[in-house]
């Protein structure tokens, strides 16, 4: 396989580089690096920041560079509709993603935290950017109510559950990587428009919701 593609499966920035392969139904190699694997990250792109896409010994980050170029050299480009300021501003009416979902990806049986020591890793980087966990999760009830206000802002913007303008664009992208992340919140209500979208773009793409796992 030439194109192998280095995630978390907990990151929504890695969601972003697997949709556009999903959705042009394109084969690729996914490598899903422990946590606290410093070491491999670095020495293909100089950080320690996954998504990087590897094709014939060269290496790219930066999650909406592969998203582009995927979309733009690989077959015919489809990502070719309008983008709609709307979804974007709704979307990031909600800034606490990270807050919600870092304490429930460290406790979920996900393949970047095989041991303890990956798990340590995270969450002492993490809590370095969110505040203690245990504080994140006493705030859950509050978080999920302004997500869910962010959720009611986005409803009527969907103009359809395959593409949020109507046809896919890269809000697509940022959206659906929102969504998918945050499905490891139980207890969210989707607006139904939301819950149909995100499941269709969950087929779409291959990508599993987290449902059957939120806490
Ligand atoms: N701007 C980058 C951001 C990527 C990013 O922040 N990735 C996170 C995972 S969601 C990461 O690898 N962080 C390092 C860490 O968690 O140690 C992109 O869009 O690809």
């Amino acid at each position: 396989m030439n194109l192998k593609l280095y995630i978390y499966e907990h990151c929504p920035f890695c969601v972003k580089a697997r949709m556009i392969f999903g959705l042009k139904d394109l084969a690729f190699d996914q490598v899903i690096l422990q946590h606290n694997d410093e070491a491999q990250p670095i020495s293909m792109t100089g950080y320690k920041l996954v998504p990087i896409l590897e094709e014939k010994g060269r290496f790219m980050g930066e999650s909406m560079d592969i998203v582009q170029y995927i979309d733009q050299e690989k077959g015919r480009p489809l990502l070719t509709g309008a983008r709609n300021p709307a979804v974007l501003r709704a979307m990031h009416s909600f800034s606490g993603i990270y807050s919600l979902l870092y304490p429930r990806a460290v406790m979920a049986p996900l393949p970047e935290f095989a041991t303890q020591a990956a798990r340590r890793y995270f969450i002492r980087r993490k809590e370095g950017e969110v505040g203690s966990f245990d504080q994140c999760i006493k705030e859950t009830p509050r978080l999920i109510q302004r997500y869910e206000d962010s959720l009611e802002q986005l409803e009527p913007l969907i103009q359809s559950p395959e593409a949020v303008n109507g046809q896919l664009s890269t809000d697509d992208i940022h959206l659906f990587a929102q969504l998918r992340s945050l499905s490891l919140v139980k207890g969210v209500r989707y607006p139904d428009k939301v819950d149909r979208y995100r499941h269709r773009m969950a087929d779409m793409t291959g990508i599993f919701l987290f449902d059957a796992i939120a806490r």
